[in-house]
């Protein structure tokens, strides 16, 4: 039986919430290594908007990323093998949480830097008009890149090119520990886009069928060639910014009063009340995920880290390959 659109939706959100769980596990127990971002609360803008992708279109993300890897089919063994440092990852080990990449399916990261997805993603998009290659770029980065001079010149060139690019900003409203409206005078980002004569708009980021519906219309309008599009999703993040974050810029309240909208409980609670989800099937759901993150985890354990030797392989003046 095939599962129902929202079903799968939910399905999907907690495989990324419980795969970050083991992975804030693995990193606690001091098997992850360097910086691990958390998406926790932020699910149902990955999940909602990658239905509106094709497997030609192109992807680039921030550091923040695991979810959209996954979401764009990089298999989650893979992605925990990476955050592991294993060979067999998807990034051979190389780059860690911030750098996933996976050219088979056009995932092309993974950026550590601020706003350094997003020149990165027109050039894509010029790439792909130069070469006549059909889809498009799909451009995900936080509220934080907005500050950045990136931001600017990449929205001015989109435009002015026509490039097939849909911007997808996920606004958290932190930069680190910096509110948004501590970092920018006019905190509506839509409205910074629309100022380049882009039809932009803002949705509720915690509704997955709202955020897959505005991500549907926008990539449509990319694709029937009118210029770039740019959605800004309003969300929250419930964990702190990193691992190493100790939260002092924010109250317990203030994410307790956000949790309220969690979108995984948002959506089964709409389930529920449709009479299509009891708890039994919601525990089912959960088991099912539970075993899928840790077969993702065994297989991860296992695999073997790069031999000292090889390490400078590839390297630019390393060791010949
Ligand atoms: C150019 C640059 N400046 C500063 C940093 C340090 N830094 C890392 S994450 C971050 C916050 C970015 O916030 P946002 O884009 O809103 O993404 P979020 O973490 O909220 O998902 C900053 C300032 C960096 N990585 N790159
Ligand atoms: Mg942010």
């Amino acid at each position: 039986m095939t599962p129902s659109p929202a079903a799968d939706f939910l399905r999907r959100m907690l495989r990324i919430r419980i795969f970050e769980r083991k992975a804030a596990e693995l990193y606690s127990a001091g098997k992850i290594r360097g910086f691990l971002h958390l998406y926790d609360g932020q699910e149902a803008i990955a999940v909602g908007s990658f239905r509106a992708l094709r497997p030609e279109d192109a992807v680039v993300a921030n550091y923040r990323e695991h979810a959209h890897a996954i979401e764009r089919g990089v298999a989650p063994r893979r992605v925990m093998a990476e955050l592991l440092g294993k060979t067999s990852g998807v990034s051979r080990g190389r780059g860690g949480s911030m750098h996933l990449f996976d050219a088979a399916t056009h995932f092309y990261g993974g950026f550590a830097i601020v706003a350094e997805g997003l020149p990165v993603a027109a050039g894509l998009a010029l790439a792909r008009r130069m070469t006549r290659q059909p889809g498009l770029v799909a451009c995900y980065f936080g509220d934080g890149a907005t500050d950045e001079g990136e931001f600017h010149e990449t929205m001015n060139l989109a435009a002015l090119w026509n490039l097939p690019l849909l911007f997808l900003c996920e606004n958290n409203f932190y930069a680190m520990g910096t509110a948004l409206s501590r970092r920018q005078a006019r905190t509506d980002i839509a409205l910074k886009a629309g100022a380049y004569g882009m039809p932009a708009e803002a949705v509720d980021g915690q509704d997955v069928f709202a955020v897959a519906e505005a991500t549907r219309r926008a990539a449509e309008a990319v694709r029937r060639g009118e210029g770039p599009r740019f959605i800004e999703f309003r969300t929250y993040r419930f964990r702190a910014h990193s691992m190493y974050d100790p939260e002092l810029y924010r109250s317990r309240e203030e994410v307790e009063k956000a949790r309220v909208r969690d979108p995984i409980a948002l959506l089964a609670g709409r389930l529920r009340r449709g009479g299509t989800l009891d708890d039994a099937a919601y525990a089912a759901m959960e088991r099912e995920v539970e075993a899928e993150v840790d077969e993702a985890a065994n297989f991860a354990a296992g695999e073997p880290v790069e031999s000292v030797e090889d390490l400078l392989k590839d390297v630019v003046g390393g060791r010949p390959s």
